[in-house]
């Protein structure tokens, strides 16, 4: 046998996490690259563009895909956008996550299955959020009713939050990645700029600040992005779609908006690995959110 036979050959392919709103799939993601990389929140509707992750070693590059919630309050143009950016992505990859949340099977799960059914990709279900079931024994029939509804390669209960079967999860991917060379440098981490990883971390500030009190309506748009030797300067500008939503992010004498800023800044800080300068603005744009053509100019553009 020759020694180039005898290597173990490299494995590379895309792998897209997905499921409806709130489950737990950037959790799961951030988990198994070990940072936080994509924005996660109480909240359903938290991702809203898709975003890669990529996990590099000797043998094995996966490429994660995280994906919006499915969701079926698509009536504007904004949820349209988001079903969109995760429907798309199931048909071109090797492999499938689904994510569900355990002891809870809903109607958009059920949208979610019967998207599955169309599709060649092997489904790995992902049965997350095991550590809130408060009666154990009632883990082992859900899945199974649930594992029933569909020719699953492999079902892995998992706790994303607590790291629980995070890698077994990589395991069951990697086994059913195909053979290839890795399509990304050994050390890139994901597609997305850190311009772009700026403005989602001031949305992560701002869903988890003001989940309760705001509607879907805000987004986040980085007007500069320049960086030197020693410092970041970011001017960023949130968008809402009334007056009263802007008061509410502004905060009596503007201690809201210092706060979200604030929290904003040291995760910058600590991703980019610099200072970071940051100016934020809260603006009034009436109606962007069902609108195509101010939703491409805030972001929203193709996937
Ligand atoms: N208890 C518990 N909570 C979890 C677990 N995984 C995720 N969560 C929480 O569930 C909430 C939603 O998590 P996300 O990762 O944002 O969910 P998502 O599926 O990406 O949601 P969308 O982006 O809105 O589709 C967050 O508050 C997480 O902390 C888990 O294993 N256990
Ligand atoms: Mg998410």
């Amino acid at each position: 046998m020759s020694k180039l036979e005898n290597m173990i050959a490299h494995r590379c392919g895309y792998v897209a996490i997905i499921g409806r709103p709130n489950v737990g799939k950037s959790t799961l993601l951030n988990h198994i690259l070990g940072i936080k990389l994509s924005i996660t929140s109480r909240k359903p509707q938290t991702t809203r563009h898709q975003i890669l992750g990529i996990k590099s070693d000797e043998y094995v590059q996966t490429v994660y895909v995280d994906t919006p919630g499915l969701h079926q309050r698509s009536g504007s143009a904004i949820n349209k956008y988001m079903n969109r950016a995760a429907a798309s992505v199931m048909a071109d990859v090797d492999v499938l996550l689904f994510v569900i949340q355990a002891m809870s099977w809903t109607e958009e799960d059920e949208a979610v299955l019967q998207r599955l059914e169309v599709m060649d990709a092997p489904v790995i279900l992902v049965v997350n959020k095991i550590d809130q079931i408060s009666n154990k024994e009632d883990l082992l029939p859900f899945i199974s009713k649930v594992s029933s509804r569909y020719k699953f390669h492999d079902v892995i209960p998992a706790a994303a939050l607590k790291g629980v079967s995070i890698d077994q999860i990589e395991q069951a991917v990697a086994a059913l990645l195909p053979e290839n060379e890795a399509f990304y440098p050994e050390d890139q981490l994901t597609n997305r700029s850190m311009r772009f990883l700026a403005a989602e971390i001031v949305r992560e500030k701002l869903v988890r600040e003001l989940g309760q009190e705001l509607p879907y309506t805000s987004t986040v748009s980085i007007d500069k992005y320049d960086e030197d030797d020693d410092m970041i300067r970011i001017h960023a500008t949130i968008y809402v779609e009334s007056k009263g939503q802007k008061a509410i992010i502004i905060g009596r004498k503007g201690e809201q908006l210092k706060s979200i800023g604030t929290q904003a800044r040291k995760d910058i800080e600590a991703m980019a690995g610099s200072k970071v300068y940051q100016n934020l603005w809260v603006k009034v744009r009436q109606g962007w959110s069902n609108d195509e053509q101010a939703l491409r100019g805030l972001g929203y553009g193709d996937n």
